[in-house]
């Protein structure tokens, strides 16, 4: 049975080698890799290029700027071969748009953080983290991102956002529920796949969970 729900691993690390050597291990059970500022401040921007030979890369550079900083951000991270890029959906539809038309000339997608996954996005950010999925909809952005250590919220974020792509950030290390993949496209792990033993064990052991809950479905 093909699966529905698909893996994104997060490399935050600061070692170059290691994370290209990860990325190589586990390049058969993940459809993509998101970088944070850890690798990029680390490695430098061409580690987007460098890993998008071995799969698409997601630049998570949380953007939350003014529309005219946040276009050249989004700029820089397309050029480098970036097939998406994570901004912030706090800062506005300004914002968003000015990402947005930046993406269009490079066929990049976007995805908007609706409320981190951590326990300071209860603070401020839930309680408008609807009405973000909303505006990401509306302005035609390819997904959000929405915790795996909150499926209540993840289940009414996908209401309100119908077919757009959901990615769930959350599992393994904060302590997120798997249960998350009833409701999301991709699911985010990071810490869980590159420090364990065997990363590409990892992975497909997250694989595992991921297809016998589709099977629930
Ligand atoms: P980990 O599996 O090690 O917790 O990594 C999760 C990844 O997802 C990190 O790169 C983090 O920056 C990102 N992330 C998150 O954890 N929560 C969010 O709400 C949004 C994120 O992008």
């Amino acid at each position: 049975m093909a699966r529905d729900v698909g893996l994104v691993v997060a490399l935050d690390l600061t070692d170059k080698s290691k994370a290209l050597e990860i990325a190589e291990e586990v390049r058969d059970y993940v459809d993509m890799i998101k970088i944070n500022y850890p690798l990029v401040l680390s490695a430098g921007i061409s580690i987007i290029e460098e890993l998008s030979e071995i799969k698409p890369v997601v630049a998570d550079f949380k953007i939350a700027d003014i529309p005219y900083t946040s276009g050249l951000i989004a700029q820089i991270a397309f050029k480098w071969k970036a097939k998406a890029l994570i901004c912030h959906g706090f800062v506005g539809s300004d914002t968003v748009k000015a990402i947005l038309n930046v993406a269009k000339n490079f066929d990049g997608e976007v995805y908007v953080v609706s409320e981190l996954s951590s326990a300071g996005g209860r603070e401020y950010m839930s309680k408008h983290s609807n009405e973000i999925a909303k505006m990401a909809k509306e302005l035609g952005c390819h997904g959000i991102i929405a915790p795996a250590t909150r499926v209540d919220r993840v289940a009414e974020l996908r209401e309100i956002v119908g077919d757009l792509k959901i990615f769930s950030p959350g599992i393994g290390a904060q302590r997120g529920d798997m249960e998350v993949v009833k409701y999301v496209d991709y699911i985010i792990v990071g810490r869980s796949i590159y420090n364990a033993k065997n990363p590409k064990k990892a992975a497909e052991e997250i694989i595992k969970r991921i297809e016998s809950i589709e099977n629930l479905k």
